[in-house]
Formats: C-alpha cells, structure tokens, sequence
C-alpha cells in the first residue's frame, strides 16, 4: 500500500474549505491517524492565520447520527472564533457546498482538564450549558465519506451557534432534555438528549482520551459541542433554522442565499 500524501490532501481540503468547491473521497488509504494529521495541520494553518482555536466538537455521538452517515465511531474536530456566529445572526450559503444543521448541546469550561487524572474530571472542570446549533457543511462530494475522510475534513464543521450559557456543574441535568430542530418554524428533527451516548455527560468523558491522544487543547474557557441528538438536515430551502432545548432554552440563525457551487446533494 502506498502512504498517501498527506500535504496534499490538507491543500486539497483547505482549498475545497474556503472555496466551498466539492472534492472527491481520498479513499482507503488513508488511516485515522494520518487523518488527524490532515485535521492538525488545517487547524495549524487557520490559526497561523490569525484565527483562534475555542475548543473541540464531537460527532457520531447518536446512533441517529451515526445511521445517517453510515459511520459508528465518536470523532473531534475543532472550532474557531470565525465559524461561530451571534445568536440570531445570519448566514450566507454562498461558498458553502451542502450545508446540514443540527441541534447540538454545548459545554464551557471554568478551569482546564487535568490530562493526568481521570478522564472524568472534565466533567468537574464544566462551567456552563447552553442550547447550540451546528451548520455541517461535508467537502466530499454527495456528502459521503469514510471515518477517515471525515476526520480529515474537521469533521465537517463549518459554522455554530450558541444559546444563553446556564450555570452548570457535574450533577446538573441535561440527559432527557427534549430537543426539536426547525426549518421556518416547522418541526424537522425531534429527539432526546439522553441519544447522546445515555447523557452529554457521557459525550465529555469519551472526549478525553481522543483529545489527550491526539492533543486537543481542554482549556480554561473552551467551549465543546457534545454532537447532534437527531440526524442533520439540510438548509438549502430555508431561511431560518432553530434549536429547541428543553430547559435551557433556544438558538435561532437566519440564512441568506447563496450561489451554491454544490458539487451535488
Ligand atoms: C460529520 C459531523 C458529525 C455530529 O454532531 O454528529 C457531527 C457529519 O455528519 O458530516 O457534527
Ligand atoms: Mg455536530
């Protein structure tokens, strides 16, 4: 088996990441470490332009998810301050490929992890919950991809939202928490928190041991997206998304249309 190269596709997926140009799975060659390598390197690039890292997001933490995308693997990737837009706020689909929302719960953190101790102690170090929405947006085309392809690829983040953040600590409830997405206040996607591995807690300790392996930085102050409860949907025809979270409130983002480049749906 030939290694692949892997300065090559980070070009490739950094060039298809702002262009929103669709490009082709890398295929089997590539493992999932390689991947993360891919993943580090775009990290490194973005932030060497001046861009700054808030924390990590996991996908693939429900089976609805999962079945989605045909992957069953728990995967992280990053977020910076660029991709995060106000609640509320607006976003234009031009540049973006095919982009999905999903309802997603997120966590902020009132001291750094502790890598040396249990993997449990993130959930000690959390300060705040809040309701939040992610917008998806896979640069393979047909939105299909491997575990690797994905990782690769950020995990397909691109851009999200966060609610009003609520006090939280290690026994706060935020399993069983009914969650609804809409499009253009009409229900799409309805589920539960509790689809996320039993509780977002659990999402938290499933975290560490990838971010200590592959040096996701838990700081004082990060904030982490637990991944989507329900399937993604796409947002092509609309123009407003919200996330309803019960007990802790609601998220909304309206979206302009663009010129979609998509390199098919
Ligand atoms: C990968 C992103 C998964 C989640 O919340 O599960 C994710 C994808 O579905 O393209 O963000
Ligand atoms: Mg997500």
């Amino acid at each position: 088996m030939q290694s692949p190269d892997l300065s090559r596709i980070s070009d490739t997926l950094a060039e298809a990441q702002r262009t929103g140009a669709a490009v082709d799975q890398f295929g089997d060659d590539l493992t999932l470490d390689d991947a993360y390598t891919v993943q580090r390197t775009l990290l490194d690039r973005r932030r060497a332009q001046g861009a700054r890292y808030l924390g990590p997001k996991l996908g693939f933490t429900s089976r609805a998810k999962m079945a989605q995308m045909g992957v069953d693997e728990v995967i992280v990737g990053w977020l910076l301050d660029d991709m995060r837009i106000p609640a509320g706020g607006v976003l234009s689909l031009d540049g973006l490929v095919h982009p999905r929302a999903e309802p997603e719960v997120a966590f902020r953190l009132g001291r750094a992890v502790d890598f040396d101790g249990p993997d449990d102690d993130i959930v000690h170090a959390v300060d705040a919950v809040a309701p939040a929405l992610e917008i998806i947006d896979s640069r393979y085309r047909n939105f299909t991809f491997s575990l690797p392809d994905v990782v690769a690829d950020n995990t397909s983040a691109c851009r999200f939202v966060i609610g009003e953040w609520q006090p939280a600590t290690a026994t706060t409830e935020v399993a069983n928490l009914d969650v609804v997405l809409s499009l253009d206040g009409r229900p799409v996607e309805h589920g539960s928190t509790s689809a996320i591995l039993g509780s977002p807690w659990n999402a938290l300790r499933e975290l560490v041991p990838i971010a200590r392996r592959y040096k996701f930085e838990l700081h004082d102050g990060a904030v982490i997206l637990a991944g989507a409860a329900t399937a993604a949907a796409s947002i092509a025809a609309a123009a407003n998304v919200k996330v309803e979270l019960q007990d802790l409130g609601s998220v909304t983002l309206d979206l302009e249309a663009g010129t979609s480049r998509a390199g098919g749906r």
